[in-house]
């Protein structure tokens, strides 16, 4: 139902990049918004971002499975059943035979309640999708640097000598944030692009480095080679704001660039061209995505990365560290304390002040202090009979999780599976419970983008029919459980609960972030001065190369990894059900080298099977500019039927390797034929 006005200002739902929205109430026709951080700019997944919240298969009330039926119930009737199950089980099992998952696609004050349900209802397994994306930056950079963030703002890169760009393809999956880059190129800005294959992103590169998956350790310590054995690191800023710069000069002496080569395939001499441009740069960004972080070595890739910006100096006003978030709360949802292992802040449970300071505003007397789950610990934890009920908000393992035939097999077994979505989703075909809930433009609400910015969205529709914001959802499942302080009447209140708990919004309040350029958090830029340690220094932490966790050999000779698609999102819940989205989208190709093709007699587009030690899925071959013995899949929809699962120490699962064989089927049908 429209509800009329004056054009209303929407968050995008779909990437951590952040752009606004303008829609009008009337036509619901969507424009780009002038100011930051979009500049009038949108790609067309937020052109047509309103087309999935009309869709016709919006769950639209709630629903109860009956045997295999899904029989319609009153929100009454669902919340009361709910809790008492709930309540039941953890008076059996105890509390932590209970996990929520939440979303990043939920505004922050719904991730900040589903949080504050989980702790108080006595556990803390509660997580969210940022562990299989960028938890690895968050542990590498809260170690080094004091601060689990992207460190300055988009605006700032635009200004910077250099952009080293890492396992990230912005133009296929930030494609606003070219306009950035572009701006710095236009200025002078020497581009590095750092990638398993040529993707469109390196069409702005000055260095195209194609190498070989899970190599980057080599190739990052290689650049350190070069920068320090040329004596062209910053020494002031090593000496005055750093410590452990020895260790990493030590370990990066056998990372010859001729070594590198040997690894990585990157020809030596343009490893060291590349790293001497980058240093007289003078100040340069690193910005880099999945390919970095979804290894078993994602937190070390991360670490290695670091070092790089620290040698230089380039952090603070000379440099950024740009870990591009994902999902269009990712941020957000983090910050307000959906992890199992940190507070609101990313505050560690162990700190006994804050913990307590949490406890006091929500009215208790303490709240628990064990980590809880990773999301990707969880499966094996139904497995060994340890949670027996899940409640899952706007997320879809049955389909995001590496191996997700044993997912499917441990939601199969759960004696109470809760999920919270717009659509019957793959997962939520195993649910007990379905709640419908209203999309982002039906409700009010506060996210926070990839800078930390967080910016107010406003509602543009009344929920449909019987599907409710996802906050006032949780606000009646708080009462329903019988917690303390669930009475929020308006979405505000619950911005202003967690405004309390940041000592930076004290000062402010709601009209701040309602206005036109929101706020961030904590600042615009961190580390100016001084590092978030507690001896102010950042620290530089040596790695050595970690090789995957499976290895190829003669029967698995390909490296598999798995990339994105600018046409397509995730799992396909939202982009599918878009009409003019459809229109643009491509078929997903496994890519795959000229040689390797012509000795397995594939041609363009031919159907091939691509098989690992969990299963087979097919897919049509793209022959194109990757390196021999390296196959990339599209993630969306099947990858995960065979990709690894096994996980770094962040939890986060190695999503870019697993050992293949690719072979011509003699025949059969593609993959994405009737995908929902
Ligand atoms: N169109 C679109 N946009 C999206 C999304 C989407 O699904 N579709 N998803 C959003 C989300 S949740 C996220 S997290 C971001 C992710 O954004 P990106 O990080 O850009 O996404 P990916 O394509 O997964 O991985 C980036 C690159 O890593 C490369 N790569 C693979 N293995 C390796 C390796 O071993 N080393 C190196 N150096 N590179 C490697 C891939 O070839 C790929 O080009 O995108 C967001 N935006
Ligand atoms: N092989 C492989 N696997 C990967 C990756 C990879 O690179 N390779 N990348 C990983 C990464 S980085 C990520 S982030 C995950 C993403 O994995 P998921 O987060 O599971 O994927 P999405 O498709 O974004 O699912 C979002 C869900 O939220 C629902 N939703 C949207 N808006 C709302 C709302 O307002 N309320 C509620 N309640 N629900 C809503 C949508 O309908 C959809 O079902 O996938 C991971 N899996
Ligand atoms: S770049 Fe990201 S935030 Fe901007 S319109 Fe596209 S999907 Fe939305
Ligand atoms: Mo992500």
């Amino acid at each position: 139902m429209l509800i009329g006005g004056s054009v209303k200002t929407v968050v995008c739902p779909y990437c951590g990049f952040g752009c606004k929205l303008l829609v009008d109430p009337q036509t619901l026709i969507v424009k780009p918004y002038r100011g930051e951080p979009n500049r009038g700019r949108l790609c067309p997944k937020g052109l047509y971002a309103m087309e999935f919240a009309l869709s016709k298969n919006r769950v639209k009330r709630p629903l109860k499975r009956n045997r295999n039926a899904l029989k319609p119930i009153t929100w009454g009737q669902a919340i009361e059943e709910i809790s008492h199950k709930l309540l039941e089980i953890r008076e059996v099992y105890g509390p932590d035979a209970v996990a929520f998952i939440s979303s990043s696609k939920i505004s922050n004050e719904e991730n900040y309640l589903l949080q504050k349900i989980a702790r108080l209802f006595g556990t803390n397994n509660i997580d969210n999708c940022a562990r299989i994306c960028h938890e690895a930056s968050v542990h590498a950079l809260k170690t080094t640097i004091g601060t689990g963030t992207q460190t300055n703002p988009y605006e700032d890169i635009e200004n910077f000598g250099a952009i080293l760009i890492w396992g990230y393809n912005p133009a296929e999956t930030h494609p606003v944030i070219i306009h950035y880059i572009k701006k710095a190129k236009k200025r002078g800005a020497k581009i590095i692009v750092v990638d398993i294959r040529e993707t469109i992103t390196m069409n702005l590169a000055d260095y195209k480095f194609v190498i070989k998956p899970g190599t980057d350790i080599v190739l990052a310590n290689a650049i350190m080679n070069v920068i320090i054995r040329e004596e062209l690191y910053n020494e002031e800023f090593i000496k005055n704001r750093t410590t452990g710069f020895s260790e990493v000069r030590m370990a990066v002496m056998k990372y010859t660039p001729e070594y590198a080569e040997k690894v990585t395939g990157v020809p030596a001499t343009l490893i060291q061209k590349a790293a001497r441009e980058f240093a007289l740069a003078g100040s340069g960004a690193i910005m880099w995505g999945m390919g970095v972080t979804q290894h078993v070595s994602g937190v070390e890739n991360v670490l290695a990365i670091i070092n790089i910006a620290l040698l230089l100096g380039y952090i603070g006003n000379r440099g950024g560290l740009y870990p591009m978030r994902g999902q269009n709360n990712v941020q957000g949802a983090a910050y307000m304390g959906a992890l199992s292992e940190f507070l609101p802040g990313y505050i560690p449970l162990e700190d006994e002040k804050f913990r307590k300071r949490v406890a006091s505003l929500w009215g208790v007397e303490n709240i628990p202090i064990e980590r809880g789950l990773y999301l990707t610990e969880v499966w094996d934890a139904i497995e060994r009979d340890d949670i027996k009920a899940l409640y899952i908000i706007g997320e879809n393992p049955a389909v995001s999780e590496a191996n997700f035939g044993r997912v499917r097999k441990a939601l199969r077994k759960l004696d109470l599976l809760i999920v919270q979505d717009l659509f019957i989703t793959k997962t939520a075909r195993y649910a007990h419970y379905i709640l419908p809930a209203s999309a982002f433009c039906e409700k009010d609400g506060s996210y926070m983008n990839s800078e930390r910015r967080i910016q107010w969205s406003e509602k543009v529709l009344e929920p449909l029919n019987d599907s409710k914001p996802d906050w006032k959802i949780l606000t009646m499942l708080g009462k329903g459980l019988g917690l303390p302080g669930f009475n929020y009447s308006s979405v505000e209140e619950i911005t202003k609960e967690y405004f309390s708990l940041f000592p930076e919004l004290e000062e402010k309040d709601i009209e701040d972030l309602k206005s036109e350029n929101g706020i961030f958090l904590p600042r615009k830029r961190l580390h100016t001065w001084e590092f978030a340690t507690p001896n102010g220094k950042a620290r530089f932490i040596a790695v050595e190369q970690i090789p995957p966790w499976e290895s190829t050999n003669g029967e698995y000779p390909f490296a598999l990894t798995t990339v994105r698609l600018i046409s397509h999102y995730n799992t396909g819940e939202m982009t599918l059900r878009s009409p003019s989205l459809t229109k643009l989208m491509g078929e997903p190709k496994i890519l795959i080298n000229a040689e390797d093709a012509k000795y397995l007699e594939i041609e363009d587009n031919d159907l091939v099977e691509i098989e690992t030690r969990r299963g087979k899925i097919r897919m049509r071959a793209k022959i194109g500019k990757v390196a021999r013995g390296v196959v990339a899949v599209p993630f969306h929809f099947k990858a995960n039927k065979i990709t690894n699962n096994a996980l770094n120490k962040a939890g986060t699962p190695e999503f870019k390797f697993s050992a293949a064989k690719i072979r011509k089927p003699k025949s059969g049908k593609p993959i994405l034929d009737n995908y929902l």
